[in-house]
């Protein structure tokens, strides 16, 4: 019966991190898959997390279904972090938002509306992106397409091929951005670039899909949604998905958002009906445990003051972690150019690297990238850095 079926041959992202789970390397480093690691080389329960369980654990409520679009206090929560506690949009009730299955399951039920009310649109993503973008798109039978953005030759933003590429788009094409932490270059628009590409996508009447994955780490929760406040201050349509994966550290909670920017309240009361079906047509209802942790932390001030500063000292320490490593590394080989990873947002950094050179490192020295040079710079630490560097160095000298 079931011969025909070919076999899966993995993730490779997931792969990679199983194949590190395995090594026996007595110094392995994982670098790879985008997780955020402590000092101490540990994936946090943060603090005002465990003091919502606590909180939860008290109360020992029925674990009972949700509704389709998800819990009412999360999807509001998650409405003013994403778009600000003052935001025209929501005081206008024109925001649709459903609580959705991690990042992942929001760019999903995303891409399957859009093909529905726009079944002749493609995707457009940036060259290159994370991999499971074109994996979701293609699952939800959307064509897709890529828009110049990085350049090999200097490790930057190719910004003027990017804008050029994305006006010539035809009308409703839609348009996957990060509006911070790009995953996998850490090379993010500057402000002056967004300016300018928010009037094409306007103009163009372009669908702008943002994905949004690591809010806090790049330069603040308020700072890192800018893009998506000044798209809804432009008053134009768009999508936007989130995930609490990195920044609430609960990754296996699977809590996200998905959200549609309408022109007035019945369209986004519609949308939000035809999302609910979406839902109900593939998995009924969200995860509950991951929704009521985030609106007791978002729900309570206390709490919430505590999840603002622990995602600072996890952007802190990132940053730190780049200061040290580019100075380990230009210490070491005074001919590198290291800047990029000062000049980096968030967890990742392209490094430049081969692949060649990167199954050196994993095989010589345990240190694990992915073959595309992207490293996770959040699995640096005080007592790895320097072998890092080591290792780093030894190869681009050969
Ligand atoms: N979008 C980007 C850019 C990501 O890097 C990730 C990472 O996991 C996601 C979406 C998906 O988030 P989640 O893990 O919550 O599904
Ligand atoms: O890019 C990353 O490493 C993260 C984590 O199928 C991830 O976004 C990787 C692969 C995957 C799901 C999440």
């Amino acid at each position: 019966m079931f011969k025909h079926i070919p076999p899966y041959p993995g993730d490779p992202i997931m792969s990679l991190f199983e194949a590190f789970q395995k090594d026996h390397h007595p110094r392995k480093i994982n670098l790879s898959i985008g997780l955020y690691y402590d000092n101490e080389n540990n994936i946090p329960v943060l603090e005002c997390v465990r003091r919502a369980k606590a909180l939860l654990a008290n109360e020992d409520k029925p674990h009972t279904y949700l509704p389709m679009e998800g819990m009412a206090l999360y999807r509001q929560m998650l409405q003013e972090t994403v778009f600000g506690k003052d935001s025209p949009v929501l005081r206008d009730k024109r925001v649709a938002t459903i609580q959705s299955v991690g990042g992942s399951g929001a760019l999903r039920i995303g891409a399957d509306f859009l093909k529905t009310y726009f079944p002749g649109s493609a995707v457009w993503v940036s060259d290159p992106t994370w991999d499971n973008h074109q994996v979701i798109f293609a699952g939800a039978g959307l064509e897709i397409h890529a828009y110049p953005y990085y350049d090999e030759l200097t490790n930057s933003l190719k910004f003027e091929q990017m804008l050029g590429c994305i006006s010539t788009l035809p009308a409703h094409s839609i348009v996957l951005l990060q509006p911070c932490c790009h995953n996998p270059t850490g090379i993010d628009m500057s402000r002056e670039q967004w300016l300018e590409l928010i009037p094409v996508l306007q103009q163009r009447r372009l669908i702008p899909f943002m994905d949004m994955a690591y809010q806090g780490f790049g330069d603040g929760l308020d700072e890192d949604a800018w893009a998506i406040r000044t798209m809804a201050n432009a008053g134009m349509p768009f999508v936007v998905s989130n995930s609490f994966s990195k920044n609430f550290s609960l990754y296996g909670e699977r809590s996200g958002g998905l959200s549609f920017v309408a022109a007035s309240e019945a369209e986004a009361t519609t949308i939000l009906g035809q999302l609910k079906a979406a839902v109900r047509r593939i998995y009924s209802s969200p995860p509950l445990y991951g929704a009521r942790l985030i609106s007791t932390v978002l729900g309570t001030p206390e709490l919430a003051a505590q999840w603002d500063a622990e995602v600072a000292q996890m952007r802190i320490r990132i940053r730190h972690m780049r200061t040290s490593l580019q100075q380990l590394l230009q210490h070491k080989l005074s001919e590198a150019a290291a800047g990029y990873l000062t000049e980096q947002r968030g967890m990742f950094s392209y490094t430049g690297l081969s692949a060649a050179e990167v199954d050196r490192l994993r095989e010589e020295q345990g240190v694990y990238l992915l073959r595309s040079g992207r490293m996770c710079v959040a699995g640096l630490n005080e007592a790895n850095i320097e072998h890092v560097a080591a290792s780093m160095a030894d190869i681009l000298r050969a």
